[in-house]
């Protein structure tokens, strides 16, 4: 494909590069030559507008990439609905504003596959956005995600600025938040599952029923397509960005207890959600654009593991970009 974009020699601002997603662009950046802009949240809070206007007139990158955002796994959405809809809305309003001010002709939005609806036909393309009701459990950060986009589409509208977005599927990797409360499930299973044998436990518990399906990209395979829609495309519509598979949670939690050597019985926790029955989102669009993933779910389980050894400590807390 013709590039839209040349990244060498570019200075690209990355939004929340303490991150999981935000570092591991500022590592792909960095190996395609970018001079890579970075600033912590005690240089700007970017739920701030003036801060976040100020912050961007003063670095004037030539792009941005948006990775900044309040994240969370299942509980953690459904228990602060305020926080992920006003911290999410906030930042992306101060993003994309502060850049058209500082006249940055280049930005990625980031979303995620939360944006469909709960019960959108498999794989979900792009065009089953706001065709139906949208997953309760995290309904708050998906509104916030398709204003983002909507933002994004409006600008490049309004202002003809090369503003794009993608929704990245389930991520996880290194950097990944493994606090049991807040976090998503790959990295909650590979912790629980790891402590489980330390312990000599013969049981974990898992919440849920285990049979909703999940689709796992990891962040590095992320960070590489979204550098990759950077350099090569330039339109209206958002973009998926997933692996093209999905598979139970009940098999994940197999998948990882084999991968860190725990061999004892799953209990389920029914007070906790379910969250969506399946959301596995057709990658045919970024294909077609030449992308495709490289790390497989084992080996990617594996050296998330690695990290998760050498990086969290007992109390779960990391040393490294939490
Ligand atoms: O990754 P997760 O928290 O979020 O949970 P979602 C996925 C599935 O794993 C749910 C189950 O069915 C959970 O019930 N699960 C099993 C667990 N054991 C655990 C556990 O110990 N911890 C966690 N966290 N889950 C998120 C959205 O939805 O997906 C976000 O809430 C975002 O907004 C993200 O869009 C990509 O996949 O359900």
């Amino acid at each position: 494909m013709p590039d839209v974009y040349q990244l060498q020699g570019q200075r690209i601002y990355v939004a929340g590069h303490r991150g999981m997603v935000g570092g591991a662009l500022v590592r792909r950046l960095e190996a395609a030559g970018c001079e890579v802009l970075t600033a912590g949240r005690e240089r700007a809070d970017l739920t701030r507008q003036a801060e976040t206007e100020a912050l961007i007139a003063e670095l004037k990158p030539d792009a941005i990439i948006m990775a900044a955002a309040r994240v969370g796994g299942i509980l953690a959405n459904a228990s602060y609905p305020a926080d992920f809809l006003y911290q999410n809305l906030a930042i992306e309003m101060n993003m994309v504003e502060g850049a058209r001010r500082a006249g940055v002709n280049r930005f990625v939005m980031l979303g995620s596959s939360c944006i469909y609806p709960k019960l959108a036909p498999q794989p979900i393309s792009e065009d089953a956005l706001l065709t139906g009701p949208l997953e309760p459990t995290n309904e708050w950060y998906a509104v916030a995600k398709i204003a983002g986009l909507k933002l994004a589409q409006a600008y490049r509208r309004q202002y003809g600025l090369h503003y794009i977005s993608a929704m990245p599927t389930n991520l996880y990797g290194p950097g990944d938040n493994f606090d049991l409360n807040s976090s998503h499930v790959m990295p909650a299973l590979i912790r629980k599952a790891h402590e489980a044998k330390l312990s000599g436990a013969s049981e974990i518990t898992m919440w849920g029923t285990g049979s909703p399906l999940r689709e796992f990209l990891h962040v590095d395979d992320c960070a590489d397509a979204i550098v990759h829609l950077l350099q090569h495309y330039d339109g209206d519509e958002h973009v998926n960005v997933g692996s093209g598979e999905d598979l139970a949670i009940i098999d994940l939690l197999r998948l990882v207890c084999d991968v860190v050597g725990y061999h004892g019985e799953i209990r389920h926790d029914l007070t906790k959600p379910d969250g969506t029955p399946r959301k596995l989102m057709s990658g045919d669009k970024l294909r077609a654009m030449g992308w495709t993933p490289k790390i497989g779910l084992r080996e990617g389980i594996a050296t998330t593991y690695q990290w998760f050894l050498a990086h969290v400590d007992a109390t779960g807390t990391s040393s490294a970009r939490l």
